[in-house]
C-alpha cells in the first residue's frame, strides 16, 4: 500500500511528538528536529508531565513504544522511520539522508547498527536492572558489556579511517542514532582508553548543539536510570 508524503509544510509547528526527554529513541529524533529548526511540540510521556498524552498515544500505537510522531492526520513511528518522514515531508537545511542512494545506505546501515548493536544491549542491562532483582541485574550487565565490548572495539576500527561523523563527513541520521546510543552506553559499560577515536567521536556528538540540548532536557530526569547515572555529562 502507497501512503501520500505530506506536502512539505513551514511555518506553524504541525508536528506533534510524543515521548520522554531521558528516552533514547525520542533522544534520536529530538536530535534530529533541533539539527534542521523544526517546529514541533513535545508531548511528554512522563507521568508527573501535564497534558496525560498517554491515552492518545497509547490509543495510536497500543505496541506502547515512543517516540511516535502525528503530523496531521497521520501517525509515525520507529525512531528511523520518524527521521525519514521528516526528511520527505518537512525538509530542512541539512539532509539527513543523503541524495545519493549508495551514501543513504551506509547512513541506514550505521543507523542500524547503533540501534542494534549499542542501544539494544543498553536498553537489556536497564531492562534487568528495573526489575530490581539483583542477580538479573549482575547478568543483564554483564550480557551488555560483552556486547558493547564487541561493538566499541568495532566502531574503533571504523574511525580509524579517519571519519568525523558516523557515515563520513556529514552530519547524518546516523550521528543521530549514535547520540543517545553512546551517551547511555558509556553509562552501562565504559569505552575504555583504549579507544579513544570512538571516546573521542562520544565527546564530539555531546558538544553538538542540537544533542547538547535534547541532554539538557533530560537532566531532571537522570533519577530514572537504574544503573545510576555518573555525575558527568
Ligand atoms: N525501535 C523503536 C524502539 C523504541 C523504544 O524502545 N522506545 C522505548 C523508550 S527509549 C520505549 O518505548 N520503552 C517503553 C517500553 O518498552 O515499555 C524505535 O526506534 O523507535
Amino acid at each position: 500500500m502507497t501512503l501520500p508524503v505530506p506536502a512539505p509544510t513551514q511555518g506553524a509547528a504541525t508536528l506533534a511528538l510524543y515521548g520522554h526527554p531521558f528516552s533514547s529513541y525520542t533522544q534520536k529524533v529530538l536530535t534530529a528536529l533541533y539539527e534542521n529548526g523544526t517546529p514541533f511540540e513535545l508531548r511528554n510521556l512522563d507521568p508527573a508531565a501535564p497534558g496525560g498524552h498517554a491515552a492518545e498515544w497509547l490509543r495510536r500505537w497500543p505496541f506502547a513504544k515512543f517516540p511516535l510522531l502525528v503530523d496531521g492526520g497521520r501517525t509515525v513511528v520507529e525512531s528511523s522511520i520518524v527521521i525519514e518522514h521528516l526528511q520527505l515531508a518537512h525538509p530542512g537545511p541539512l539532509r539527513l539522508i543523503p541524495p545519493d542512494p549508495v551514501a543513504a545506505l551506509e547512513v541506514r546501515f550505521m543507523d542500524r547498527f547503533f540501534d542494534l548493536h549499542v542501544m539494544a544491549p543498553v536498553q537489556h542491562a536497564v531492562g534487568a536492572a528495573l526489575t530490581g532483582d539483583p542477580a538479573r541485574r549482575a547478568e543483564g550487565v554483564a550480557v551488555a558489556a560483552d556486547k558493547l565490548g564487541k561493538a566499541y572495539a568495532w566502531l574503533e576500527g571504523e574511525w580509524a579511517s579517519g571519519r568525523t561523523w558516523a557515515a563520513g563527513e556529514g552530519f547524518t541520521m546516523a550521528d543521530c542514532a549514535a547520540a543517545p546510543a553512546l551517551f547511555y552506553a558509556d553509562w552501562t559499560h565504559p569505552i575504555a582508553a583504549a579507544y579513544p577515536l570512538l571516546r573521542a567521536y562520544r565527546a564530539r556528538l555531546l558538544a553538538r548543539p542540537s544533542f547538547a540540548r535534547t541532554v539538557e532536557g533530560g537532566r531532571p530526569y537522570r533519577h530514572y536510570f537504574p544503573l545510576g547515572a555518573p555525575d558527568r555529562d
